[in-house]
C-alpha cells in the first residue's frame, strides 16, 4: 500500500520523476493531479502516492496518450472505484510499437527509432540506430534526415509539453557528440577557402552551426567553428586574423537575431564577407532586409549550395533597409528607461497569480524582445515570442485574461515613462492585448 502522508518536497519529486517544475505545476493547476498538501509556509509536500501518480501519467504519455487523455483515464478508474495504481503497468517508459524496425531500414524509420531511444534515455539504442543509418546512407543524409529532423521533432514534443527538458537535453547532447566526432574525423581541407562559423551573443543553439561546419568540411573547405555566444566585436578580429573568405552567423531566436545584426554590421564595416541564416529568419523573413550580408535561405541543406555561390562571388548583397525614425526614437527611449518601466510593471502586476520568479523572467524576456523587434524594424516580430512569454509566465490558454492584464500593464508603464516616444510599443502591446480577449 503506497503511503499518502506528505513527505517529499518539490525538488525531490522532480528528481524522482524527471518532470519539469513548470509541467508539474501545470498538471496540478489544469487537471488537479497530483494534489500535494502544503506546509504552513505554503510549500508543496508530496506523498509516495503522489509520486507514483506522476509516474503513472508519464507512463501513459509514453504509450502515446495525451496528458488530458491520461487524466481522463485516471478519473475513469477512480470513479469506478479502482485505484489506478493498483493496476499492473510498466513503470519504465517503453518504446512505441513503430520503433521496431528489424525489417525496415529507411532513414525515416531510423529517425523514429532514434527519437524513441532518446526519449527513453537509452543511449545504446540511440547509438545503434545511428550506426545502422550510417551503414546504409551517406553521412550528410543521416545527419540531416535523422539528427536534424529528429532534433526538430523532439523540439516540437518539448514545446507541446510532451517531452521534458531532460529528454531534449539528452537528445541534443547525443546529437552534438556525434557531430563533434564526425567533424574531428573528417579529412583535411582540400580547398583553399576558409569559412568561419559561429553564433552571435546570447545564442546557445549550436546544433545547426556545427552541422553546417561538418557539411562544409566534407566539401573540402577549411572550416573554423567558433560555437555559441561569441562577442560581436570579436568575430571581425578572428576573421581578419585567419583571412576568412566568409563568416557565417547563425541565430534561432529574435533577441539573438538582433545581436547577429550588430555582429554583421561590425564585420561588413571591416569588409569581411558575411552570410547568415537560422530558424527565426524563416519565420520572419522581412527582418533579413535589415541585416547586411548574404542570407543563406530557409534550408540548412540547400544553404551549402548558396555558400558555394557566395564564395565564387556569384551573389551580390543589396543595400540594407534602415529602421524608421519613429522606431529609432522609441528604441533609444526604451533602452534608457527600461529599468523604470520594469519596476512599475512589477508593482502593478502584484495581484496576478504569477510567481515573482516567473514574472521577473517574463518581464526580462519581453524587454529583450521589444528592443530586438524595434532594432529589426517591426514590432510584429514579437508575435513569434508570445508563446514563450506565456510559458515563462507559467500561463496557459485558459489564462488569456491574465496575459491581457500583463500586456496592458506593460503598455501603460511604457506610456508613463516614455510618453510620446514610446508610442509604437504602447500601440502594439495594446492592440495585442485587445486581440487576446
Ligand atoms: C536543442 C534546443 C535547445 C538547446 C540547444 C542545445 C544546443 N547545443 O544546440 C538549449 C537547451 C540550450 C536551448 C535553449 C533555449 N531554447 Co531552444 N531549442 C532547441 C531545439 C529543440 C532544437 C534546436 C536545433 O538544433 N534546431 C535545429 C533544427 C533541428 O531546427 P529546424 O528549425 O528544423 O531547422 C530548419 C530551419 O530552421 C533552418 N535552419 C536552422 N538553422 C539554420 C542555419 C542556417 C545557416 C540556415 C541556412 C538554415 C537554418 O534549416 C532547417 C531546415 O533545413 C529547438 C526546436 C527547433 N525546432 O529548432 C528549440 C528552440 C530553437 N528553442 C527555443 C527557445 C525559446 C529556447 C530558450 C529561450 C528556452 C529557455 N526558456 O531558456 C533557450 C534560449 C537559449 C539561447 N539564448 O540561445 C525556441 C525558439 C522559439 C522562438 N520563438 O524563438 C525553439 C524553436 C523551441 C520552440 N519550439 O519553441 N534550446
Amino acid at each position: 500500500m503506497l503511503s499518502k502522508s506528505p513527505a517529499f518536497n518539490l525538488k525531490a519529486v522532480l528528481r524522482e520523476t524527471g518532470l519539469a517544475a513548470d509541467t508539474l505545476r501545470a498538471w496540478e493547476r489544469r487537471y488537479g493531479l497530483p494534489t500535494p498538501q502544503r506546509t504552513a509556509g505554503g510549500h508543496r509536500l508530496y506523498s509516495q502516492y503522489d509520486i507514483e501518480t506522476i509516474k503513472w501519467l508519464i507512463a501513459r504519455q509514453a504509450e502515446g496518450l495525451s496528458i488530458s487523455r491520461a487524466v481522463d483515464r485516471w478519473n475513469e478508474l477512480v470513479s469506478s472505484d479502482t485505484d489506478p495504481l493498483a493496476e499492473s503497468f510498466p513503470t519504465n517508459i517503453i518504446l512505441p510499437q513503430n520503433a521496431n524496425f528489424s525489417t525496415d531500414n529507411t532513414l525515416d524509420n531510423i529517425r523514429i527509432e532514434w527519437i524513441a531511444a532518446c526519449l527513453n534515455f537509452n543511449e545504446t539504442q540511440a547509438e545503434q540506430a545511428l550506426n545502422k543509418a550510417f551503414s546504409i546512407s551517406p553521412v550528410e543524409s543521416v545527419c540531416v534526415e535523422v539528427l536534424q529532423k529528429g532534433m526538430s521533432e523532439i523540439g516540437a514534443l518539448w514545446y507541446e509539453n510532451r517531452a521534458s527538458v531532460q529528454q531534449e537535453h539528452f537528445a541534443s547532447g547525443l546529437a552534438m557528440r556525434r557531430l563533434d566526432a564526425l567533424l574531428s574525423a573528417s579529412p583535411a581541407p582540400t580547398r583553399p577557402q576558409t569559412v568561419l562559423v559561429g553564433c552571435p551573443p546570447d545564442e546557445w543553439h549550436t546544433f545547426t552551426p556545427l552541422l553546417l561546419s561538418l557539411l562544409l568540411r566534407r566539401r573540402g573547405f577549411n572550416v573554423i567553428y567558433l560555437g555559441a555566444n561569441v562577442p560581436s566585436d570579436r568575430f571581425a578580429e578572428t576573421a581578419i586574423k585567419v583571412k576568412a573568405n566568409l563568416v557565417i552567423l547563425v541565430a534561432q531566436t529574435l533577441s539573438s537575431a538582433a545581436h547577429l545584426q550588430h555582429t554583421a554590421l561590425a564585420l561588413t564595416a571591416q569588409h569581411v564577407n558575411t552570410a547568415f541564416g537560422g530558424r527565426i529568419f524563416s519565420l520572419r523573413e522581412s527582418m533579413v532586409d535589415h541585416i547586411p550580408g548574404h542570407y543563406l535561405g530557409k534550408s540548412l541543406e540547400l544553404s551549402i549550395q548558396e555558400v558555394e555561390e557566395v564564395l565564387k562571388g556569384k551573389k551580390s548583397t543589396s543595400e540594407i533597409k534602415t529602421v524608421s525614425q519613429k522606431y529609432l526614437v522609441a528604441l533609444h527611449a526604451f533602452v534608457a528607461k527600461r529599468s523604470h518601466i520594469e519596476s512599475t510593471i512589477k508593482e502593478r502586476i502584484q495581484p496576478l497569480l504569477v510567481s515573482p520568479e516567473n514574472l521577473n523572467t517574463g518581464i526580462h524576456f519581453l524587454g529583450n524582445n521589444i528592443a530586438a523587434a524595434l532594432q529589426l524594424g517591426d514590432l510584429a516580430h514579437l508575435s513569434e515570442e508570445i508563446e514563450w512569454l506565456k510559458t515563462l509566465l507559467n500561463m496557459h490558454e485558459s489564462q488569456a485574461q491574465e496575459l491581457h492584464h500583463f500586456m496592458k500593464a506593460y503598455s501603460n508603464a511604457v506610456d508613463e515613462h516614455i510618453n510620446g516616444q514610446g508610442e509604437p510599443i504602447k500601440t502594439w502591446l495594446h492592440a495585442f492585448a485587445d486581440e487576446i480577449t
